[in-house]
């Protein structure tokens, strides 16, 4: 083991140790998790390091930390664990991901027919590829590779998902500031990702897929190798999801994806472990907002998480918050659309009476 790893994880520790930060690396990295882990490496030389670089340089994380490799989650278990366990509202080490179950795709309807407080709804889930690691130990070429079996394989879609792949590499500045402006494509420079280590060759091998009417989207290698995205204006929760289960359907045809028999689908960020599904509306709740801990602790009631209007680390813009499912493991993708579309509807009816 590097001297120079255990010198840096010690010094970390220390600065993160006597930090205000409230994130889950600060609450569980413990001193003797620290010293029981230090010293050890997975078969593709990832460190306990690697894994908590992005939570090291930036204490405002929520969790802070990532897993190099997909080993990287049984290595260092007993730091990933608790984080899971918190995370995901109780996941035990001990209990196991249910298996892939969509559920009826016909069960959810409109979560506002009203058309009063939803302005648009997105589903999305994440896939790591069988056969590469995650970002930190990507290769350029690897990137590429990825690209390019994930582009090939969008180009097969037929009907409403048929698009067309358009790589970073080729996109002038203004058209990638108005994918970002319009919510459909990831922002560039996540400092989070960047300290992990999850920025290199960029924008080699990044870019994103749309259909005509960007209702079907795919991100290829920006924080996992494929984020499949199903999205439209208001509440109709119905459409998007069947929609998206079409598609990972189809998709799940060529591409092999790489799956754990305790994790369920394996990501590079673990609270997009399990289902990897994050359901969410934007919406304007203009009473309950008036409190944004309100907010947060009712949403918080319901399983949800509040984000803002440009996502994870952003603030609300006129109003408009994301809110979502937020545990993703120890329940079916089914379960967890309709924790989302549950705790909407809860939502709603206590805006109404407020
Ligand atoms: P992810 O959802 O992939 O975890 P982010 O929180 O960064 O990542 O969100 C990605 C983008 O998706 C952001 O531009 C965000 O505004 C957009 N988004 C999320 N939910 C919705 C929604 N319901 N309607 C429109 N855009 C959304
Ligand atoms: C953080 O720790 O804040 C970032 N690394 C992002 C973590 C993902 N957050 C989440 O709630 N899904």
């Amino acid at each position: 083991m590097d001297p120079n790893v255990v010198a840096k994880l010690e010094s970390g520790w220390c600065s993160l140790a006597s930090s205000g930060s409230k994130s889950l690396i600060k609450k569980y990295l413990t001193k003797e998790v620290l010293e029981d882990l230090k010293r050890q490496k997975t078969s593709f030389g990832s460190t306990l390091l690697d894994c908590v670089r992005s939570g090291f340089e930036h204490h405002d994380s929520g969790v802070g930390i990532y897993a190099p490799d997909a080993e990287a989650y049984t290595v260092f278990a007993p730091i990933f664990d608790p984080i899971i366990e918190d995370y995901h509202k109780g996941f035990k080490p001990t209990d196991i991901h249910p298996a892939q179950d969509w559920g009826d795709v016909n069960a959810l309807g409109n979560l506002d027919g009203e058309n009063k407080y939803v302005i648009s709804t997105r589903v999305r889930c994440a896939r790591s590829l069988v056969g590469y690691p995650f970002n930190p130990l990507l290769t350029e070429v690897q990137y590429k590779d990825i690209e390019e079996k994930v582009s090939s394989t969008l180009d097969g879609l037929a009907g409403d998902l048929k698009g067309e792949f358009y790589p970073l590499t080729d996109m002038s500045k203004e058209v990638q500031q108005k994918l970002i402006d319009d919510h459909f494509l990831f922002k560039e420079g996540d400092r989070f990702l960047q300290a992990a280590n999850a920025s290199r060759f960029w924008p080699t091998g990044r870019g994103i897929f749309h259909n005509r009417d960007k209702t079907f989207l795919v991100w290829c290698n920006e924080e996992d190798h494929l984020r499949l995205i199903s999205m439209q204006m208001g509440g109709n929760l119905g459409e998007v999801y069947k929609r998206l289960v079409t598609a990972v359907n189809d998709v799940e045809k060529t591409l092999a994806f790489s799956h754990h028999d305790r994790l369920g689908f394996l990501t590079f960020c673990p609270t997009n472990l399990g289902t990897t599904i994050r359901a969410s509306v934007h919406i304007q709740l203009p009473k309950l907002a008036a409190n944004k801990a309100k907010l947060e602790e009712v949403a918080a009631k319901y399983s949800l998480q509040v984000r803002g209007t440009r996502g994870e680390h952003t603030d609300a813009e006129g109003g408009v918050y994301d809110i979502s499912n937020k545990r993703r493991m120890g329940l079916t993708e089914y379960q967890a659309v309709k924790e989302m579309y549950d705790g909407i509807k809860e939502l709603i009816k206590i805006e109404k009476q407020s």
